[in-house]
């Protein structure tokens, strides 16, 4: 029997880490704005963010409430798209997307002692950032890594070499795809400490994929994890519905592609966290479902993840 983690709300793009023994939550807040859908994704206009909690995959789900509004946000503008947070030193940060008054996504840092929350923003955005969708690796040796990026909406088609470009547009088909950004963070979490990287992801020849192999090239959604010291990059294809994966040797790759996690989700966008709980690997994810279909009121899921022998994780089918 499927179960939705959060029936009586929309929830989306989840974010999940064990802090303190137990699984918590970061979700985006869907809700009904009115907003006609388009492909700037205007529909997604969540003003808040909650936080839920577990301490058994199979048991109660508690909601601590909201934990950052965009009312409290000194440089905001509208939409706050899916975040992530990272512990440091006692102190936990809320890494999340949100347009600036002059209609740019940047991405901003609030901070908070407990992962309930309440986290408290900082007065501006993170110098150098852009676009969406950050998840944070926490590699275990002290340093943090900042995946990001997002196309269409999300806004990554207007920047080459991490600067804005006149004219935002994708690359030819036959040309490499537009990566996802990487960075590490400066040592109080709250700045880059250097200039974002592309993601590199390689097909099987070890080329890098091209921007019209859509059922494969990165899109938005990055999320990264570790599984016997190799660094796992997991993504949605966009406008094809898929999550992959991708496997490399260092948190700044190259990754070579190995397949689908999740085939397609009712519901346009598909995105995840993957993470171990109690000897078990689980993939959040979400679809829209309950909502009949509606691309932006989107419904919390969780599902048991496998591996094969050879590393690479086994496709979850829909
Ligand atoms: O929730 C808004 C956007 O939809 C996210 O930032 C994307 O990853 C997609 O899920």
């Amino acid at each position: 029997m499927i179960r939705y983690l959060i029936p009586d709300d929309y929830m989306a793009d989840p974010a999940v880490h064990v802090f303190n023994g137990k699984l918590y939550i970061y979700p985006s807040h869907d809700r009904e704005s009115g907003i006609p859908e388009n492909d700037n994704g205007d529909h997604f206009d969540m003003r808040d963010y909650h936080v839920f909690s577990m301490d058994d995959v199979e048991g109660a789900v508690t909601d601590h409430g909201v934990i950052l509004d965009v009312d409290d946000i000194p440089w905001a503008g509208r939409q706050l798209w899916d975040c992530d947070v990272a512990f440091k030193n006692g102190r936990y940060y809320l890494y999340f997307p949100l347009k600036d008054r002059t209609d740019i996504f940047r991405i901003g840092v609030a901070i908070a002692d407990r992962p309930e929350g309440p986290f408290t923003p900082q007065p501006a955005p993170i110098k150098g950032s852009y676009s969406i969708d950050p998840a944070i690796l926490d590699d275990g040796d002290g340093n943090h890594y900042m995946y990001f990026g997002g196309l269409w909406g999300g806004q990554l088609q207007r920047y080459r070499n991490n600067r804005a470009i006149e004219c935002g547009a994708e690359p030819a088909e036959n040309e490499p795809a537009l990566s996802a950004r990487v960075v590490r963070l400066s040592d109080n979490m709250l700045e880059f400490a250097e200039e974002p990287r592309d993601v590199i992801i390689l097909d099987e020849n070890g080329v890098p994929l091209l921007a019209g192999d859509r059922s494969r090239r990165f899109f938005e959604a990055s999320w990264m994890h570790k599984y016997n010291g190799k660094y796992y990059f997991s993504y949605s294809t966009g406008d094809t519905h898929l999550l992959c994966h991708a496997i490399g040797d260092s948190p700044y790759g190259p990754f070579t592609y190995k397949g689908v996690i999740l085939t397609p989700v009712t519901g346009w966008t598909t995105h995840h966290a993957i993470v171990e709980f109690k000897d078990k690997w689980y993939l959040f994810h979400h679809d829209s479902v309950p909502s009949g279909g509606i691309t932006w009121l989107r419904s919390l899921k969780v599902t048991e993840l496998h591996y094969n022998p050879d590393g690479t994780i086994q496709t979850v089918t829909n």
